[in-house]
Order: C-alpha cells, then structure tokens, then sequence
C-alpha cells in the first residue's frame, strides 16, 4: 500500500461536502441549506496527538472521511475534553504524551464510563510489539494501529468504531422509548397510573422527612360519558388530551401529574399546605373550564370535579388514607353539582369548598 506524503493540501471528497464547497461547485445555497438540515452531523473524534505532523495528518485524513476531528496536545487536555457531559465519544489516542499518556487516559475513560455511554477507543502508536499491543488492549482500548498508518486501515478500523457506536446511540434510544412508554399514559402523555402512585409514594417519604406538607388533587371530568356519546370517542380523546395538557402546563418543575383512570387525574403538589393546594385547585378548574376544548372542528365545553388532600408535615399520613380523602372530596364535589373543588375533613361534614359559576 503506498504511503501519502506526510504533510499535503487535500480535496473535499462529494460525501463531506460544506455549504462553502457546495457554494464553490455553483450549487444554490437553498438547496444546500436543505441538505444541510437533512445531514446528521459529523461524528466528533478526539485526537489526543502531540507531534504536529500526525496532528495534520490525522486531522486532514479525518475531515476527508466525514468526520470531526477534536485536536488535543496532550494528555491532560484531552482528559479535560472528555470529562465534558458532551465528550467525543470516537476517540483516538497516541500513547506516548506529554502530561497523561494514552494508556492511563485509556484506563480513566473505562473507570468513568456510565451505562449507555460507551466510548470507543483506537490507540494509534509507534510502539509495534504484540506485549505493548496486549497492553493496551487490557487498558481498555479497543484497537491498536501502529504508527505510520495505512490510510485505508485507518479509515476502516475508525468506520468499525462508529458503526459501533451509532448501534449503541440505537439501543440507548429504543430503551428510553420503551422506559417512556411504560411509565407514561399513551395517550395523554402524563405519567400512568403506576408511575403517579409511585411519585406520590416517594413525596410522601421526603415530606416526611423534610417535615413539609404535600397537597393532592383528584380530578375528573364532569359528564364525560355525554361528551363521547354526543361528539364521538376521537373528540373524547382529544378532549382528554386538552385537559391533561391544560394540567400540565400550571405545574411547577417538581409537580406531578399522571392518569389516574379513564377519565381522571391525580396531581401531587409537593410542599402545598391545605390553602395553598385548594387555590392551585381552582386555579386549574378555571383553566379548564374558562375555554371550551376545540377538536376536529367540534368544540364543548369540558369542566372538572376536583377533591383535594393534604398530608401534614407531621407526616404519619399513607397513599391509601390520602386518596381516600381526595376520593370523598371528589365525590363531594360531584354531589354539590360539578366544576368545583371540595376538601373533606375526616368523614365529617366540614368542608372547604370552591366552586364555578354555573352548576351542571
Ligand atoms: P361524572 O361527572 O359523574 O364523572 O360523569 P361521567 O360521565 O364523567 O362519568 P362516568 O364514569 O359515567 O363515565 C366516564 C366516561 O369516560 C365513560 C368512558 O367511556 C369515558 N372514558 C374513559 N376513558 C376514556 C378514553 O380514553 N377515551 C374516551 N374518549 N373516553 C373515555
Ligand atoms: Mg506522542
Ligand atoms: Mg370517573
Ligand atoms: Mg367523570
């Protein structure tokens, strides 16, 4: 295989093409603009180099190959680069460096390496015995070239790295889909029943021990079986979806909302007292009910019976006691005529309530 000259000005192959050489070959910049959005961006390479000759080298033969080379002169700067959250993950190290050699650097990027994050490691080296190779390899390498490269095997081996990581970046994203799909209502979009439950379950242990109140909400859509059988089911849905995301949109950061059955919500509101969670109550309500839920051009107006709970900062209160209470509130808000929000005390008769203006 013939060797390149070290140090030589190269063409921009057609498959790496940038706006500026598309500009150059007269193509239309709108055209170019398209493609450019359309591209996934090239994948970045760490270079831990310190001569300067293969930094050119390498860095030249990269950008030819549709990469992005990150140059670093050293070890410790390219530690730095890669303790970053959004650290190349293709990375090619010398081994001989100033500062970190590519061997420690090898062993720092194995010890701190998260699940799902794996970077793939190419030591290239003018060391050439099969111990140094092994060596490297137990580091945590993944490929060992030596130095000076054939350019086709170089390209090869880094294509192999990357096809492994785009599989990687696959399964990491088809498990975050599967993780959302079985945490979250389909559709809604706010967390299932199970994963509201649990949320409540957890505020109710941290309250207890920050000694803080948590509020709860317990809505449900008035008359909704009308809304289906007088606009249809697909209007219902996208009713649904409107309330869930009118909830959803009042909440603070640490909120919770989730789809507690077909046509009911449960909000957690970590840290509300019992006034605090009444007014967040009917400030929800409002919102629902103060603009009718438009879809597929059939618009109705949608309210909903909210009941509310609070466990105390004296903690003591479980899930099952709380959306009982949550549950009488409910029911006192239904029988009271709809669109509003009740709080039972106890079983007794005292009550909080806020109510819309018309009755249903
Ligand atoms: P109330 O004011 O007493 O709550 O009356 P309601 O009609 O809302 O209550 P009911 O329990 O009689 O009916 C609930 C309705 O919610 C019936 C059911 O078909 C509908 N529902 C539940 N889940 C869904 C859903 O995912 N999509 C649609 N379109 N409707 C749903
Ligand atoms: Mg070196
Ligand atoms: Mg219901
Ligand atoms: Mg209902």
């Amino acid at each position: 295989m013939g060797k390149r000259p070290l140090l030589c000005v190269r063409s921009i192959p057609v498959t790496n093409v940038t706006e500026k050489s598309r500009a150059k070959r007269g193509q239309s910049k709108k055209i170019a603009d398209v493609q450019v959005m359309l591209e996934k961006p090239a994948m970045r390479v760490l270079v831990a180099e310190d001569s300067v000759i293969y930094q050119r080298l390498v860095g030249n033969c990269l950008r030819d190959w549709g990469f992005s080379p990150i140059m670093a002169k050293d070890g410790t700067e390219a530690w730095q680069v890669l303790r970053r959250p959004d650290a190349p993950k293709l990375v090619l190290l010398d081994w001989v460096l100033p500062g970190l050699d590519g061997i420690e650097l090898c062993r720092r990027i194995r010890e701190a390496s998260s699940e799902g994050c794996y970077s793939y490691i190419i030591v290239l080296t003018g060391k050439s015995g099969q111990k140094e190779m092994l060596e490297a390899m137990q580091a945590g390498a993944d490929d060992y070239i030596v130095k000076p490269f054939d350019e086709p095997a170089l390209r090869a081996r880094l294509s192999v790295g990357k096809r492994i990581l785009d599989l990687q970046e696959e399964l990491v994203s088809a498990r975050e889909s599967m993780r959302h799909a079985a945490t979250h209502d389909g559709l809604t979009g706010i967390l299932n029943r199970r994963e509201v439950m649990l949320a409540l379950a957890r505020e109710l242990e941290r309250a207890k021990r920050d000694k803080k109140p948590v509020g709860i909400i317990l809505a449900d859509i008035d008359h909704f079986k009308n809304v289906n059988d007088t606009h249809g089911h697909l209007h219902g849905d996208e009713a649904l979806k409107e309330v869930a995301h009118r909830l959803r949109s009042r909440l603070r950061v640490y909120d919770a909302v989730g789809r507690y059955g077909g046509e009911e919500f449960l909000l957690i509101l970590p840290g509300c007292d019992l006034m605090n969670t009444i007014i967040r109550a009917d400030d929800l309500r409002t919102h629902i009910a103060c603009l009718p839920i438009t879809a597929s051009k059939i618009s109705s107006a949608i309210t909903v019976s909210m009941g509310v709970a609070v466990a105390s900062e004296a903690g003591g209160t479980d899930v099952e006691a709380l959306l009982g209470q949550a549950d009488r509130g409910l029911y006192l808000a239904k029988k009271n005529g709809r669109n509003r929000v009740e709080h039972l005390e106890d079983e007794s008769v005292a009550t909080h309530s806020r109510s819309g203006t018309k009755e249903h």
